[in-house]
């Protein structure tokens, strides 16, 4: 069943550069409601689990480091066709392939560091939701 929710992280790169409040902002004025949010660094045993689909990746390792080299802000984002509207909202994986004006054109450095997460499926948001905050963080 679709849901109006996604679920997202600003990463440690636009974090670290200071660019947190210029996504939130833009986040809001796309229309996401702000669910949960929280500022936290995740430890190399977390961010392993979080993206423990990608074990076999070539890229887990590095994702995994860079995913825990510095705090990150976790958010849970409410609005109508939430998961596919947050997904042309930050733009491709690969910023060099990201449309003008997205979230990872204007932000990402590489397809690595890229900024920002979104989630790819209303399961996978309430997944990743659920991973990163309880029921009563929720709001
Ligand atoms: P997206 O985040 O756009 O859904 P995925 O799910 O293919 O992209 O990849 C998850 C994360 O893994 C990306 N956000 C990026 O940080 C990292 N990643 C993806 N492809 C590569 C790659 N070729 N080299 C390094 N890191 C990558």
């Amino acid at each position: 069943m679709a849901t109006n929710r996604t679920f997202t992280m600003i990463k440690p790169d636009a974090v670290k550069a200071g660019h947190t409040g210029a996504i939130l902002a833009q986040i809001n004025k796309a229309g996401f409601r702000i669910v949960a949010m929280k500022k936290t660094h995740l430890s190399a045993g977390k961010a392993g689990e979080f993206y423990a689909v990608h074990a076999e990746r070539p890229f887990y390792g590095e994702l995994v480091e860079f995913m825990s080299s510095g705090p990150i802000v976790a958010a849970i984002l409410e609005k109508d066709n939430a998961v596919e509207d947050f997904r042309t909202l930050i733009g491709a994986t690969n910023p060099a392939e990201a449309a003008p004006g997205t979230i990872r054109a204007l932000y990402a450095t590489s397809i690595g560091e890229n900024a920002v997460h979104g989630a790819d499926s209303d399961e996978n948001a309430n997944i990743e939701g659920n991973f990163h905050f309880a029921g009563t963080e929720m709001f």
